[in-house]
């Protein structure tokens, strides 16, 4: 199986995070979006990645992803929760980081930091100002809020809600802006819980050279 995408994609990560828990074996192969290849449209008509291709099978969108997986490889460790509420629950979690968390967080933090320099643009400092500390905060506390002392979203067990969740903020932590555990304590604590999972620690160190390269580039072009 492959999977397609870009390295800092937290979409990417969700189904990387995901492939890696559930112990699916499987081949990362890069691919910009902005940069894509002549058949990326036929791979995604949306032509958003990550795309997965699994044999003659190829499958676009992060949460269509993991749902093929869970299927797929039913004796693997579930990411879905069996019992409805808690599976409900895990689905529109997945949904909010998917949709509201990611737009403040591409829009608002990544994009005006990275792209914008990649771009060879300033920094947006004023849109990553304004987004830290009107937009981001709701985002951040209706998620306490969803968590308080638990040690999941979801039922008992890690599901594809921590994963989603954890894939956006990750974002956040390669902008030098991850959320304060003063302010959000339960959120922060299970950033960390996921963060120290092998999956994550070894997925991490992968990113964290990709993103010193692009530094770099940065960088010398700035020269
Ligand atoms: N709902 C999709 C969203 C995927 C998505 O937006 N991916 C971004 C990269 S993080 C992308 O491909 N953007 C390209 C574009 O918007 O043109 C999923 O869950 O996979």
């Amino acid at each position: 199986m492959i999977i397609h995408g870009s390295a800092l994609s937290p979409f990417r990560r969700k189904v990387v995070l995901s492939a890696m828990e559930k112990n699916i074996a499987f081949e990362s192969r890069d691919l910009n979006p902005y940069a894509p290849p002549v058949d990326f449209e036929s791979m995604n008509p949306l032509k958003r990645i990550p795309i997965v291709q699994d044999g003659d099978f190829t499958l676009a969108d992060s949460s269509a992803i993991c749902g093929y997986f869970e299927a797929k490889h039913a004796d693997t460790q579930a990411l879905f929760p069996k019992e409805p509420t808690a599976y409900g629950h895990a689905l529109w979690i997945e949904e909010y980081a998917d949709t509201a968390l990611f737009a403040d967080i591409s829009e608002g933090v990544f994009r005006p930091i990275f792209i914008n320099q990649l771009l060879g643009k300033p920094v947006d400092h004023a849109t990553v100002e304004e987004t830290l500390s009107v937009a981001l905060p709701l985002r951040l506390r209706y998620l306490e809020s969803q968590l308080e002392d638990r040690t999941w979203f979801a039922g008992d067990s890690l599901t594809v809600a921590d994963l989603s969740v954890y894939s956006q903020l990750v974002n956040l932590l390669h902008a030098g802006h991850l959320p304060s555990s003063e302010s959000y304590p339960y959120l922060m604590a299970h950033f960390k819980r996921i963060q120290t999972r092998p999956s994550a620690e070894k997925l991490h160190r992968s990113e964290t050279a990709y993103l010193g390269q692009m530094l770099e580039m940065i960088s010398s072009r700035k020269g």
